[in-house]
C-alpha cells in the first residue's frame, strides 16, 4: 500500500480533531511524533481539512494559548506535547487551565512500548529508554477532568469523541491523552461523519422554587448584593445580569474579577472591594466565584443570608473552602440569569424602597470612581495608577485586555473600566506567564480585535518571551504588551511585610525579590520577534509612547513597551 493509500490510527485522530471542531493544534513535538506529522503533512499536500498546526516552542505557549483561544471563543482547541517532559512543560499553564474550567484537549505521545522492532513505530533511539515511565498521566492527573490511553486505531475516534464531550460539559476543564508510537502507526478505523452521541451535556437549571426563594430574599432586601468572578466567560450573561441587577437595584461587586462581567461604568457597579461594599448588606448572591472575599480579611455582615449560584458551588476539588451560604446551587449561570429574570418580571416592587437603594448604590459607585481617579493623578515617576489610567482613556471599548498586573490588577480594573462582554481576561489560575500565549490564542480566534496584554515584569519573563514573540511573528498574531516593571515581584515582598511588619527582611529591606540590574524587556521581544520595542520612564512621554506601539501593532508586528514605575 502506497503511502498516500494508507490510513492511519493518526490519520483517524486528526479527522476526529476536525470533526469534534478543534481549529488548531499548539504544538511542541519529539520523537513520538513521526506518525502525527506524516498525517498531517499528507492531509496538507493532498488537500484535506486538518486544524492548523502551531508550533510552540515552549509548552507554556502552547498551554496559554489553547487557554485564550477558549476564553474569548468558548470552544476547546488542542495542545499536543513530547511525552513526559513536554507534560512536565505545560505544569502550570495547565494548572489555570484546570482552576479557569477551560475546556481544552491535550495529548502527549508515549515512549514506544516495543524494543526490537516487532512493530511499527519501535524504539530507534535511546531517550525513548529514558521516558519509558510506568505512569505518565500521573504527572497531571490532579488538574485535568478526564484522561485515557489511545490503545488501538480501532476506536481512537472514538477516544477523541469522549475526551471532547467530557471537556466540553460542565464544569468544564482539560482532558488528557496519551498514544504510544506503535498505536498511531496502526490501521485507523474512519467513522465518517461526527457520530451523535458525543454532544456536550445541557446546562443545568435551577428549581423553579429556588428561583422564587432567590427574587423574593434580594427583592425584599434594604442592601442586596451580587458578587460574581467569571459569570462573564458566556458573554450573554452580561445583559442578563444589568437587566436583572437594574430593575429591583441590585449592586453588583466583582471580585476578583477573571472576566468582564458587568459594565464598569454602571451605576449599579460597586468596584472591586467586597469589604467597602458589604456595609449594611442583608442578602448576598455570589454567582460564579471561587473566593468571593477572604474570611480572614472581611467578615460577612452578621445577620446577612448567603447564597451560592455557581457552576461548581461547593469547589469539587479545593480540599478546605467555607462559606456561609444557606444554600448552594449548581446552575449555568445563563440559564439562572433567565430564569431570575423571566422570575422577576412578575414580581410587584417597593417602588420607593427601591430607588432609596438606588440612590445609595449610584453615591457608592460615584465615590469609588472618584477615589481611583485621585489614586491616578500624575506624579513625577509614573504610577501604576497613572499608567492603567492613560491607557483607560486611549483604549477604545472593542480592544480586548488580558490583565496579569499582579499587585496592580485592582489597579487595572478599576482604572481601565471595560463597557462590553468579552473585553477582559484574566489567567483564571496562579501560574504566572499566561498572558503570551494567552494573546496568541486570542489573536488566532479574533483577527480582527486589539489586543492588549498588560503584565508584571516578573510575569512577563515566566511568560517565555522568546517563545511568545517568535510564535506571534510567525503566525501573524501582532498584540501589544505593556510591562509594568516595578523592579522585581513585589508581591511576594508584601507577602512578608504584612506577616513579619517589624521582621529582620523589612528592617534590612532584604527579600531576593529585586531585579536589578533588570533585563531590557522590550528588547528580548524585538530579539525574538521583530517587535517595537521602547523603554518609557517620563510620564510626559507615556501616551505618546503607547500609540507608536499601538501603531506599529496595526502594521502586523507585536510592540512591547517596557513601563518604567
Ligand atoms: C509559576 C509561578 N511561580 C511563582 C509564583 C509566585 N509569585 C506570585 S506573584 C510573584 C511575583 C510576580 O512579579 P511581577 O509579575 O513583577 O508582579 P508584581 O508582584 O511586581 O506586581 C511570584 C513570583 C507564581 N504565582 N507562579
Ligand atoms: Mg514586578
Amino acid at each position: 500500500m502506497s503511502e498516500k493509500e494508507k490510513y492511519t490510527a493518526a490519520d483517524a485522530l486528526t479527522d476526529a480533531l476536525v470533526r469534534g471542531g478543534i481549529e488548531h493544534i499548539f504544538l511542541n513535538s519529539g520523537t513520538d511524533y513521526p506518525a502525527l506529522i506524516e498525517s498531517w503533512a499528507k492531509f496538507t499536500a493532498t488537500g484535506r481539512k486538518c486544524p492548523q498546526i502551531i508550533t510552540c516552542p515552549h509548552e507554556t505557549v502552547a498551554m496559554s494559548a489553547a487557554q485564550g483561544y477558549a476564553q474569548v471563543t468558548g470552544k476547546a482547541d488542542a495542545v499536543f506535547v513530547h511525552v513526559d517532559v513536554g507534560t512536565q512543560n505545560i505544569g502550570g499553564a495547565l494548572s489555570n487551565v484546570c482552576r479557569g474550567r477551560i475546556p481544552a484537549l491535550i495529548l502527549a505521545g508515549m515512549s514506544p512500548y516495543t524494543i526490537n522492532g516487532e512493530l511499527p513505530g519501535s524504539r530507534d533511539n535511546m531517550i525513548q529508554f529514558i521516558q519509558n515511565v510506568t505512569d505518565q498521566a500521573n504527572i497531571v492527573r490532579e488538574y485535568v477532568k478526564h484522561y485515557n490511553e489511545l490503545r488501538s486505531g480501532v476506536n481512537i475516534q472514538q477516544l477523541v469523541y469522549r475526551a471532547l464531550q467530557l471537556a466540553q460539559t460542565d464544569v468544564q476543564g482539560p482532558v488528557y491523552l496519551t498514544a504510544a508510537r506503535e498505536v498511531l502507526e496502526q490501521e485507523g478505523a474512519d467513522l465518517g461523519d461526527l457520530p451523535t452521541g458525543w454532544s456536550p451535556a445541557a446546562a443545568p437549571a435551577v428549581e423553579a422554587g429556588v428561583i422564587k426563594k432567590l427574587v423574593e430574599a434580594l427583592v425584599s432586601a434594604r442592601h442586596p448584593l451580587i458578587i460574581t468572578s467569571y459569570l462573564g466567560r458566556q458573554e450573554e450573561s452580561v445583559a442578563e445580569l444589568v437587566k436583572f441587577c437594574e430593575k429591583p437595584a441590585i449592586g453588583v461587586v466583582e471580585a476578583p474579577p477573571s472576566y468582564m462581567n458587568f459594565p464598569g461604568d454602571h451605576p449599579l457597579h460597586l468596584g472591586s472591594d467586597v469589604a467597602a461594599a458589604f456595609g449594611e448588606a442583608d442578602v448576598v448572591l455570589v454567582i460564579d466565584s471561587d473566593v468571593p472575599w477572604l474570611p480572614a480579611l472581611t467578615k460577612f455582615p452578621e445577620g446577612a443570608r448567603l447564597f451560592y449560584l455557581d457552576i461548581d458551588p461547593v469547589k469539587d476539588t479545593i480540599p478546605l473552602w467555607n462559606y456561609p451560604a444557606e444554600m448552594f446551587i449548581r446552575a449555568d449561570s445563563l440559564t439562572a440569569l433567565r430564569q431570575l429574570n423571566a422570575a422577576v418580571d412578575g414580581v410587584v416592587l417597593n417602588e420607593s424602597a427601591v430607588a432609596e437603594r438606588r440612590m445609595r448604590f449610584e453615591k457608592k459607585h460615584e465615590a469609588v470612581k472618584e477615589y481611583w481617579k485621585n489614586a491616578a493623578a500624575p506624579r513625577e515617576k509614573i504610577t501604576p495608577q497613572y499608567l492603567a489610567a492613560t491607557l483607560g482613556e486611549i483604549v477604545d471599548e472593542d480592544a480586548i485586555i488580558l490583565n496579569e498586573t499582579i499587585t496592580n490588577t485592582t489597579v487595572v480594573e478599576n482604572l481601565i473600566p471595560r463597557s462590553k462582554p468579552g473585553t477582559r481576561h484574566h489567567s483564571c489560575g496562579s501560574s504566572l506567564g499566561w498572558f503570551g500565549g494567552a494573546a496568541i490564542g486570542a489573536k488566532l480566534a479574533l483577527p480582527d480585535r486589539e489586543i492588549i496584554a498588560l503584565a508584571g515584569d516578573g510575569t512577563y519573563i515566566f511568560s517565555c518571551p522568546s517563545a511568545v514573540y517568535w510564535v506571534a511573528r510567525k503566525y501573524n498574531t501582532p498584540f501589544l504588551t505593556i510591562v509594568f516593571n516595578n523592579g522585581g515581584w513585589t508581591a511576594p515582598k508584601f507577602a512578608v511585610a504584612r506577616a513579619h511588619p517589624d521582621g529582620f527582611a523589612v528592617r534590612t529591606q532584604t527579600f531576593w525579590t529585586d531585579f536589578n540590574p533588570a533585563p531590557a524587556y522590550d528588547k528580548i521581544a524585538e530579539a525574538a520577534g521583530g517587535a517595537f520595542a521602547e523603554t518609557v520612564s517620563d510620564p510626559a512621554a507615556l501616551k505618546a509612547v503607547i500609540e507608536k506601539g499601538r501603531a506599529a501593532v496595526k502594521t502586523g508586528r507585536c510592540a512591547v513597551i517596557n513601563v518604567i514605575l
